[in-house]
This record gives C-alpha cells, sequence and structure tokens, in this order.
C-alpha cells in the first residue's frame, strides 16, 4: 500500500530539480539556478492574474480605474513588467530585451549588472486572451558577450547554439514550464494549491509517431508551392503517408507544446500576405531559437525551410523567420519540399 509519505518523498518542486542538476556542476555558482527560480516565480504571478482575466468586465477594463480605484493594466504589460521588475535588480543580468519593447532594455544605474543576459516574449498568444485560450511566456539567457558595463545589442544578437537555458510556461488548463539548460528538457506543472511548480514531465522526448500537424490554413493561397505540397504530403496524399490529424491554436507555445508531447509538426512559413513581412510572422529571437533549443533537447529539430534555427546568427532584435518545428522526419521532409520546389 503506498502512504502519503511515499508520495510525498516522490515530489521534486522545480526548486530542488534545478539545485540538483546545479549540484551536478561543482563549479557552478548558482546564479542561473536562481535566474530560473525568478523565471518560474514570474510564470507563477503571471498565471494567477491569468485566471482572472475575464473578471475584467467586473474589476474594470484596460486604461480604467477597477474597483479599488487602480489602473488596471493589459495583461500582456503586466507580464512583461512582471518579468522586468523581478530580475531588473538582482545582479545577474547585464540587460533584457523584450517582444514588446523595440530596443533593449538595460539595468537600471542603480543596480549591479550580472554576466546573463535575459530575452522574453512575455505573453505569446495574447490575442487569444479574451477566449479563454491558452497562452504563453518564453525566455532565452544567454551569457553575456562584452566584458562589463551595461549589456548591450552584441550580447542580445547571438545564435540560439550559443544558448545557456530556455524555455517556456503555457497557461492552459494547468500552467505547466517546460525549460533546458542543454541536459534535456524537463517538464513542471503548477500545483495551485502548493504555489509550487511540480516536477510532471522529466526528460522530455518527442514521441516516433508523430500525431498532429500544426499550420493556419487560412493563409494556404499565400504559400509556396513548396509549402502547399508539403501541406498535402502530411495530410497523406497520393498515399504518401497515413496522414495526419491538423490541430491549431494560434498559440505558438500551445502548438509547440502539444505536438512535443504527442509528436508532430507546427509551421509558420513564409507566405505572400504581408508584403511588409516577407519572413513570416514569428520572431527568431524570442520565439523561434529558446523552442528550437527546447525542441533540440527533446530529440526534435527546428528550420527555416533551409537551415537549423539554431544556427541563424540574428542580425536585428525583432527579425523575423520561418519556422517549421517538430519531430525531425517531418521538418526535414519541410526542407526537402522547399528545395525542390521552392
Ligand atoms: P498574438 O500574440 O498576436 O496572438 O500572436 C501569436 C503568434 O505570434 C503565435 O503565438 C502564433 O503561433 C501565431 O502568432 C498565430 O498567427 P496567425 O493568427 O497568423 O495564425
Amino acid at each position: 500500500m503506498t502512504t502519503e509519505g511515499d508520495v510525498l518523498g516522490q515530489i521534486v518542486t522545480i526548486e530542488r530539480f534545478i539545485l540538483q542538476q546545479q549540484s551536478s556542476y561543482p563549479q557552478a555558482t548558482g546564479v542561473l539556478t536562481n535566474l530560473l527560480y525568478d523565471l518560474a516565480l514570474a510564470g507563477k504571478i503571471i498565471a494567477s492574474r491569468i485566471t482572472r482575466a475575464g473578471l475584467v468586465e467586473i474589476l474594470g477594463s484596460t486604461g480604467q480605474e477597477n474597483v479599488q480605484g487602480e489602473e488596471v493594466q493589459k495583461l500582456d504589460d503586466f507580464a512583461d513588467r512582471t518579468i522586468y521588475r523581478l530580475n531588473d535588480h538582482t545582479g545577474r543580468l547585464a540587460a533584457m530585451a523584450s517582444e514588446e519593447h523595440a530596443d533593449v532594455l538595460p539595468i537600471p544605474d542603480r543596480f549591479p549588472v550580472g554576466k546573463y543576459v535575459l530575452l522574453f516574449d512575455p505573453l505569446d498568444g495574447s490575442s487569444n486572451i479574451d477566449y479563454n485560450v491558452s497562452v504563453g511566456t518564453i525566455f532565452s539567457i544567454y551569457h553575456r558577450k562584452t566584458q562589463d558595463g551595461p549589456g548591450t545589442l552584441e550580447d542580445c544578437l547571438q545564435i540560439g547554439r550559443d544558448l545557456v537555458a530556455a524555455g517556456y510556461i503555457v497557461y492552459g488548463s494547468s500552467t505547466m514550464l517546460v525549460y533546458s539548460t542543454g541536459h534535456g528538457a524537463h517538464g513542471f506543472t503548477l500545483d495551485p494549491s502548493l504555489g509550487e511548480f511540480l516536477l510532471s514531465h522529466p526528460s522530455i522526448c518527442i514521441p516516433a509517431e508523430p500525431q498532429y500537424y500544426s499550420a493556419n490554413q487560412g493563409s494556404q493561397k499565400y504559400w509556396s508551392q513548396g509549402v502547399r505540397r508539403y501541406t498535402e504530403w502530411l495530410q497523406g496524399h497520393n498515399g504518401s503517408q497515413k496522414g495526419l490529424s491538423l490541430r491549431y491554436v494560434g498559440s505558438l507555445v500551445a502548438d509547440f507544446h502539444r505536438n512535443l508531447l504527442s509528436g508532430g509538426v507546427f509551421y509558420y512559413p513564409t507566405d505572400t500576405k504581408d508584403p511588409k513581412r516577407p519572413h513570416g510572422k514569428l520572431r527568431l529571437l524570442y520565439e523561434a531559437n529558446p523552442l528550437a533549443f527546447v525542441a533540440e533537447q527533446a530529440g526534435a529539430y527546428a528550420s527555416d525551410g533551409r537551415q537549423a534555427i539554431l544556427d541563424i546568427q540574428p542580425t536585428s532584435l525583432h527579425q523575423r523567420t520561418p519556422l517549421f518545428i517538430g519531430n525531425r522526419d517531418l521538418v526535414e521532409k519541410a526542407e526537402a519540399f522547399i528545395r525542390d520546389y521552392d
């Protein structure tokens, strides 16, 4: 018979897990550990606000005052400020960059600077918020490249292969945090009654047998010949394979997370819909790189259709990229169709 004591003995909090991982690296100073722990804390704070999003009508809408006479912030602004403020004074970071801001976010002069840089998309998929659909936070951590002083643009424009850690938090039917420091991808589920992320998905490995493909097929007429033929192949036309089911949330984190656990491929290709956006919609630094890093740690792969996402040298903070991410064989098939037809 399993006793309560046995169950308690098996619980691993994110704090304990990160500390255990750190202890296998005697040279580790604990700075990264604390940085990851602060991101988990940010996730808890954002999750608690998101679960109250539907009450905005009652408590006051954006730009208005709520019943306590305080101004209600938009959720993406709230998430953005939460992550920044939890990390601006710790001495762990040289700079930050957020999808919500045009430029690098400096550490205020009154605080010490540290050896890492943090890039984040505070609330990805935020247009889904009003409909109770999952959204997410995505983060990337690099060593700074410059030696000292305030962090610079150069510290932020690093290739994905140089990531020290990356991960995401998905706010869905439960809140989950998945991260990697380059030693596997590990998932934690928030137990709201304890206020703790508990290890629920150690060493995630994408299933070899994929189930889903995910793309906004409403944009199909704007896709290239290669991408259209690839989609038909995924659907099993011409007996190419058994054919996958389509699932598309429209929140990258949710779509990616589902495919990581079930097997499948997500793609947001280049399209001709908006001439001002010739490289698709998603951002290399805030979305594609961190998810590509987690994907590779889980045995999956990410490409822009021609090369590995993690090998692309960024040239600007908000650079966009086509993205194909999921089971390696499915992503390589996309590369083959693009090579042959585009
Ligand atoms: P929003 O943050 O504006 O909702 O955009 C979300 C997103 O960047 C990403 O999470 C989705 O995968 C993608 O856009 C969906 O874009 P489409 O609406 O064009 O399918």
